[in-house]
């Protein structure tokens, strides 16, 4: 939370120092890598405010913070994130421990359902690791009116998502969201456990309505880019949610993200409630980042 207010503070008092210009893009450049966004934006950004400066198009602390706004906006990847309607779509929800993959699949649910009509969701429980996950997404199914499909603590997790895909065959279900275990990412057994779900879910579904969701944590730096880049580089990663970005103003490692692996994403988490999901507002975000508003 500190960190995030930390860069647009830190923006704010950047100017107005009576500093030269030469210290001014250092220390911009230093806040910026500071703030997650990645030495190589950062490189690239100062490059291009310096040649706009140059050419006497930025002037003033406004003039910097909307070129600031406009360059770093161009590295954002926004994608929505939507189920193809009278087909079934399969999203499965991936990410480490405790970012808050369990309650966006109840958000997303709940948002697919009251925005879009998406019709007989299936809520899939293969986060066998733990009772709890399972009893935790049959709560959250109960409370909002979804069916959860759900094996015994322990079980074979691409077993649970067969199934789930078999019933929602029968009963000609929309969409299935599955729970994944959150376990640590760098453990070889999470990977290879991906990767047969991944096959088995690829087996039942067409391509182009299977999406692969990566939740991470706003408040969390550049561990959530490394995170990012395993599961990628594991089976693919097609949209990511920022979820609890309502506990933060930092979020820069989006930019690292979208740049890095060109990986879009689609909705941030802006609390713990079924309704406190919206899709990615780029202006909010910059904004929020840069302190502009
Ligand atoms: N403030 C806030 N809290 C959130 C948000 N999303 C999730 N949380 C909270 O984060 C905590 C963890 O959420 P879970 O959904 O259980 O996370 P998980 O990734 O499923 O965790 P594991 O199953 O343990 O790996 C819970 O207390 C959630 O209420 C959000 O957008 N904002
Ligand atoms: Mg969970």
């Amino acid at each position: 939370m500190l960190k995030k207010r930390s860069l647009s503070e830190k923006i704010k008092k950047l100017f107005g120092l009576g500093k030269t210009e030469d210290q001014l893009f250092d220390d911009l450049e230093e806040i910026l890598i500071e703030g997650d966004i990645g030495p190589r934006v950062a490189m690239e950004v100062i490059d291009e405010l310096k040649n706009r400066k140059n050419k006497s198009k930025i002037k003033t602390r406004d003039d910097y913070l909307s070129a600031l706004s406009q360059l770093l906006s161009q590295y954002l990847l926004i994608d929505t994130l939507l189920p193809v309607k009278g087909r079934l779509n399969v999203f499965l929800v991936l990410g480490v421990n405790g970012v808050g993959k369990t309650t966006t699949i109840a958000k997303l649910a709940h948002y697919f359902k009251k925005h879009h009509g998406v019709g007989k969701i299936l809520l899939s429980a293969a986060d066998t690791f733990r009772a709890a996950a399972i009893d935790q997404l049959h709560l959250l199914g109960d409370q909002l009116g979804f069916k959860v499909i759900s094996q015994e603590p322990g079980a074979d997790p691409g077993a649970v998502i067969f199934d789930t895909l078999s019933s929602a065959e029968k009963r000609s279900s929309e969409l299935v969201l599955a729970d994944t275990a959150g376990r640590m990412h760098t453990k070889n057994h999470l990977v290879k456990e991906l990767e047969k779900i991944d096959k088995i879910i690829r087996g039942k579904t067409n391509k182009s309505n299977y999406k692969k969701v990566l939740v991470i944590d706003a408040t969390t730096g550049q561990n959530a880019y490394n995170q990012a880049e395993i599961f990628h580089n594991a089976i693919g990663i097609d949209s990511v949610i920022l979820a609890k970005y309502d506990s933060t103003a930092k979020g820069g490692i989006v930019i690292s993200i979208c740049n890095g692996l060109k990986v879009p994403f689609s909705f941030m988490g802006i609390g713990e409630k079924p309704d406190d999901l919206v899709s990615f507002d780029k202006e909010l975000y910059l904004n929020s980042l840069l302190g502009s508003t």
